[in-house]
């Protein structure tokens, strides 16, 4: 097995134990979908910039193929609701029609963050391959009411990388967790965005407070030269 790192990352290398392996360690892809980023999606609908989701997109397409080419795991994630909204809190509900963009209600990608509907795909760049697992999740976490845990677990996952949108919400509730759980965390900085340009730097700033608190922060190219690519 192929031995990798550490990665040149802020405010340490990582891994803190230096270096990492394919099977030891998950590319994990937060919110790819149309929703997310895509025009006619629940952001678009909220009204924010789709350039700020969409930045990362280009990088994660690299970085996803240099996984997949060292078989490191990958695992997708998707937000979504049951189309009945029997998994969507009412707070929840009440605060996306607040917004103008309620979920369930009908969009030019089919109902808003409902399972199966087009904006709830993930987009074409980024897409799962067979045999990538998808996690399903009705919150901002990839750990509340979902099976990550286990799967990563059983697995003998210890390390995850993230990329993904948005920075400020579900990237940053899943590390945090994760970090929590014990998991070695690191974020590629140009491989996620957020709706609010402050929100994405701050959320960058948290990670790295206090000599890393949730995890460490790298640029992809940091990445790609410890995978050897
Ligand atoms: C949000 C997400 N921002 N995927 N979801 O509502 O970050």
């Amino acid at each position: 097995m192929t031995t990798f790192g550490p990665v040149e990352a802020d405010p340490y290398t990582w891994p803190y134990n230096t270096t990492f392996t394919a099977a030891d360690t998950a590319l994990v892809c937060i919110d790819w979908q149309t929703d997310f980023c895509g025009p006619g999606g629940y952001v678009d609908a909220m009204g924010y910039d789709l350039s700020l989701t969409r930045a990362g997109l280009a990088p994660t397409a690299v970085v996803l193929a240099a996984a997949r080419d060292v078989g490191m795991h990958v695992i997708h994630t998707r937000e979504g609701h049951l189309p009945d909204l029997s998994d969507c809190p009412p707070n929840k509900l009440w605060r996306s029609q607040r917004i103008g963009a309620g979920i369930g209600d009908a969009g030019p990608c089919g109902r808003i963050l409902v399972r199966g509907e087009p904006g709830w795909n993930i987009v074409p760049e980024v897409a799962p391959i067979d045999g990538e697992v998808i996690i399903d999740k009705p919150g901002k976490g990839s750990f509340y009411a979902t099976s990550l845990d286990l799967i990563l677990r059983t697995a003998g996952i210890t390390n995850l990388i993230f990329t993904g949108i948005t920075t400020d919400v579900c990237v940053h509730t899943t590390m945090r967790d994760a970090n929590d759980r014990g998991y070695e965390c690191l974020l590629l900085e140009d491989c996620t965005g957020a709706t609010d340009p402050d929100n994405y730097a701050a959320a960058l700033q948290m990670i790295k407070m206090q000599g890393g608190v949730f995890g460490a922060v790298a640029h992809s190219r940091a990445l790609l030269s410890a995978l050897g690519t």
